[in-house]
């Protein structure tokens, strides 16, 4: 549990400098209108508004994920994208199915399929799975469609026009046995730079570096464990050097920013400094992009090459205006989630991509990796059974919020984290149940129970306290939320939730209906306000959670709760947060929201992931 002085301090230390760079953007915008969730309606960038264009990295079709897929990406951007929604920021969250590429077409073998048939069925339990995650897309799309060979196609052109790309005989890794040509991730051997006995062809996973296949120390294929020999092929190479000194300047003005963490900046300029050289951007595969040169008919894109450009298709099969969002780099900020082995893909390649066309490309502004989510004592591993991966949590009476909680408190920010399901069980218990769920079933089923109703009343000490100190804490959480600090901004929620508590303890509501009405009003009246903001603050974290708060108190979604976060940035002092629940609200219906994990439910679950049931 917390330490209330710890947390006080933390409060009071909110630097002023942010409070004002805070309401300096949040007062002075434009609010604009747009606050209709019609997805049908696709959104555009408009003038005067801040337009965001939010992605996470497109999961591989063929895989299962994993909860550490899940937080490494789709979940940490679905939090991002609600509380930009929440601001009225004019914002989209674009994501889908990674989908070409030999992993497929392996897939499709093992299954006795065609790749086609694989990528339907695995995009539609992707989307399954998030959806049980809730997580909120505007768009779900995939990367195997006409607009994703169209715009690849339009890139490539352009790149060739502007004499940024050669062609080049290659050696390469073929499998004899399995008589075809090897795609990186399907060749293994010692990485030349560390030693590790166990790099994939395109990267080594125990330094990062990233690498060609033919560049690894006795390399064997990766399906059979057969030798690889190296046969000859042709390719065309992007002319990374070329785009360096212009790839260089945007770097540096994004490194000058502070608007990436240190770990992305890192491996970007060890990346710039030791990697740039000709990249080649073709294979020899069935699966992929087709490349629209003549000679490479038997040939696709690099799907390190095309991915991104999925990014960029998927929005174009959302809206035909879809270069208001792409080629808008003075209206659009660009904000990608990703886990930390695609930084480089994403701030070296696919922006190398976009500045050799030399076209007015959006360029990416704030990047948010994670590190690794470990499960327990090892690594998930879907072929083992060990872990949890998406397609079994619906069945285990653990809701999502449960596990969006966890995962979110325990985002591997900057360092990696470990999935144990005792630390599970402990959070729901202690944190969401005692703290948050506490909050909100005492008061509210005491309202319920003694009739009361919210009453404009006077406040004393104890509110101007408790108000003030929800006032820093609003700052602090929008601060956080601004800078993608996830789970500093949850932390400073359940925080807040703390102090609410201890308020109402302090209080002794409980008896005050016979000793002192008139203070009971007070209590009522601000602590109902409080709760709405708690749930307000933990939305983008647990919207299931607000929405059921919410709905115990007779809060109809209307465009102004829609949007009530940037009300709420905008104000200039606590008292105002008494505005937030108008008078004569009670609640109706309130049932407890979370419930108590037992010991023996963590040592079941933890025996049932352990890979004991394959055996
Ligand atoms: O690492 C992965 O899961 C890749 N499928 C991410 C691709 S991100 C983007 F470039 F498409
Ligand atoms: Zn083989």
């Amino acid at each position: 549990m917390y330490n209330m002085n710890s947390l006080l301090n933390r409060l009071y230390s909110v630097h002023l400098h942010s409070l004002k760079s805070l309401s300096k953007g949040s007062l002075t915008r434009k609010v604009s209108s747009g606050l209709s969730r019609d997805k049908s309606v696709p959104k555009l960038p408009k003038p005067n508004a801040r337009n965001i264009l939010i992605t996470s990295a497109l999961p591989y079709v063929n895989n299962v994920p994993h909860l550490g897929n899940i937080i490494g990406c789709v979940l940490s951007a679905d939090v991002y994208s609600r509380y930009c929604r929440l601001r009225n920021y004019n914002s989209i969250y674009i994501c889908g199915t990674d989908e070409y590429g030999t992993a497929t077409e392996t897939k499709a073998l093992q299954e006795k399929t065609s790749p086609k048939a694989i990528c339907d069925k695995y995009h539609a339990l992707h989307k399954q799975i998030y959806d049980w995650f809730q997580i909120d897309f505007d768009v779900f799309g995939r990367t195997t469609t006409e607009k994703q060979t169209e715009i690849t196609s339009a890139i490539f052109g352009k790149l060739r026009e502007n004499g940024q790309l050669s062609e080049r005989k290659v050696q390469q890794c073929f499998c004899e046995q399995c008589q075809r040509f090897l795609a990186d991730r399907y060749v293994v051997g010692t990485c030349p730079s560390c030693h590790f006995g166990d790099a994939r062809g395109d990267q080594c996973d125990k330094c990062g570096t990233v690498l060609d296949p033919e560049e690894l120390v006795s390399p064997k294929c990766a399906i059979c464990a057969g030798q690889a020999s190296v046969k000859e092929s042709k390719h065309v190479f992007l002319d990374l050097p070329k785009i360096k000194p212009e790839l260089e300047k945007w770097v540096e003005g994004r490194v000058d920013s502070g608007e990436w963490s240190n770990n992305c900046v890192r491996t970007t300029e060890s990346w710039i400094r030791d990697g740039i050289k000709p990249r080649c951007i073709t294979r020899d595969l069935k699966w992929g992009t087709p490349v629209p040169m003549a000679g490479y008919e038997n040939k696709v894109f690099y799907v390190w090459f095309d991915a991104p450009i999925g990014y960029i298709s998927i929005t174009a099969n959302y809206s035909e205006s879809w270069e208001k969002w792409w080629k808008n780099p003075e209206e659009v900020e660009l904000v990608q989630f990703m886990g930390k082995d695609n930084i480089t893909f994403h701030t070296v390649l696919f922006p190398s991509t976009l500045i050799g066309t030399k076209e007015n490309w959006t360029m990416l502004k704030r990047l948010s990796s994670t590190e690794y989510l470990n499960y327990e004592d090892g690594k998930f591993s879907k072929s083992r059974g060990i872990g949890v991966f998406g397609d079994s949590v619906a069945g285990l009476n653990l809701s999502a919020e449960v596990f969006r909680y966890y995962l979110l408190s325990n985002r591997p920010e900057v360092a990696d984290s470990v999935f144990k399901w005792s630390d599970l069980a402990e959070k729901n218990n202690n944190e969401l149940l005692a703290n948050l769920g506490n909050l909100f079933n005492r008061l509210l089923k005491f309202v319920e129970s003694k009739k009361l109703a919210v009453i404009k009343s006077p406040l004393h000490k104890a509110e101007h306290e408790i108000l003030n100190l929800a006032f820093l804490n609003l700052q602090q959480y929008l601060s956080d939320m601004e800078e993608i600090r996830l789970k500093s901004a949850l932390k400073t929620v359940m925080e807040l939730s703390m102090m609410c508590n201890k308020y109402l303890q302090d209080s002794e509501f409980w008896k005050l209906s016979k000793t002192d009405p008139a203070k009971l009003n007070t209590v009522i009246y601000v602590s109902c306000n409080l709760i709405r903001l708690v749930s307000l603050l933990i939305e983008p974290f647990l919207p299931s959670v607000s929405a059921k708060v919410n709905s115990q108190l007779g809060i109809v979604p209307s465009p102004r709760e829609e949007t009530l976060l940037e009300e709420l940035a905008g104000l200039k002092n606590s008292e105002k947060i008494l505005n937030l629940l108008s008078p004569g609200t009670t609640a109706n219906n309130v049932q407890a929201i979370f419930r108590s994990i037992s010991p023996s439910e963590v040592s079941d679950l933890k025996t049932k992931f352990s890979g004991k049931q394959f055996n």
